[in-house]
């Protein structure tokens, strides 16, 4: 069985992590199999945005437990597989998508955080896992969720691994919106087809800002928003959008 499965829907592709017997959790080989998958779809012109979600009852369990290195071999594991993996989805420059489908557990959680919008099924519960296992929170969680949830809220998560529901999840702005089951298929597909009639490149550069924005004092901030605004400038879709607005018609990007 494929680790992960792509297909592509016309303009934007869905990618599903595919161990649903041991709810999705990463092994090498998915990991190889998923970054394989991204490192395509990011350079495909025609993959205009990018849906995540996982096969079965679970979005994602986090490291495969049974796979796990030595103590020695934890730090390689995340060197290798989980921050690099956590870089291309914040570096992809088209957006991701997370549709939740089910248990996020630990490193499993925090790429969802990773992703730049985050759809989860009403049932969906997200757990930082890792404490339970004597582990720190990796995946970048430590710096996702203090920065989405507040410092009190991160804390109490990561501590206890506390399992936070889709609806709360939304209350606190952990994720974009919860939906109910049966719906967040359907939603997360509108979502990526309206996505991918958007300026696309524009959307690259929105996604830099954004990134930069957690480091940046607020002149950094200015600077690097005109020198993004200067690129996103010099785009067709830039040229597009205005002119139909001028002509009171929908704008035709090419993500250009
Ligand atoms: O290597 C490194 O560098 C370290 C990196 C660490 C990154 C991490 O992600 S650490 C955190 C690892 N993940 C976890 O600790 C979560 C473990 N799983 C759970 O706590 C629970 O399974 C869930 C809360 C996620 C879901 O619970 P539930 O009751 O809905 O399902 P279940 O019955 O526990 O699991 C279903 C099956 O999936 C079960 O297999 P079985 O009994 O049907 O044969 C279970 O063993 C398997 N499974 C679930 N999670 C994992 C897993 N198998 C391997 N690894 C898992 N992480």
């Amino acid at each position: 069985m494929d680790p992960i499965l792509v297909e592509n829907r016309g303009g934007w592709s869905i990618v599903t992590l595919n161990r649903p017997d041991r709810l999705n959790a990463f092994n090498p080989d998915m990991h190889r199999a998923l970054a394989e998958a991204l490192d395509r779809l990011g350079s495909e012109e025609d993959c205009r945005a990018i849906v995540l979600t996982g096969a079965g009852r679970g979005f994602c369990a986090g490291q495969d437990l049974e796979a796990v290195g030595t103590d020695t071999e934890l730090d390689q594991t995340l060197e290798r597989f989980y921050n690099p993996l956590v870089r291309r989805i914040r570096a992809m420059p088209k957006p991701v998508i997370a549709a939740v489908n089910g248990v996020a557990a630990g490193a499993g959680a925090n790429i969802a955080l990773a992703c730049d919008i985050v759809l989860a099924a009403r049932s969906a519960k997200f757990i930082q896992a890792f404490a339970k296992i004597a582990l720190v929170p990796d995946s970048g969680g430590t710096w996702f969720l203090p920065r989405l949830v507040g410092e009190a809220r991160a804390r109490a998560l990561a501590l206890t691994g506390e399992a936070v529901g889709a609806d709360k999840a939304a209350d606190w702005g952990m994720i974009w919106k919860a939906v109910d089951d049966a719906a967040l298929p359907v939603e997360a597909e509108a979502l990526a087809a309206h996505l991918a009639t958007q300026p696309t490149a524009a959307l690259a550069l929105i996604k830099r800002a954004f990134d930069g924005s957690a480091a940046n004092t607020l002149d950094a901030q200015l600077d690097l928003e005109r020198d993004l605004q200067k690129v996103a400038g010099a785009l067709p879709d830039f040229r597009e959008g205005v002119q139909a607005f001028m002509e009171k018609r929908p704008a035709r990007f090419t993500g250009r």
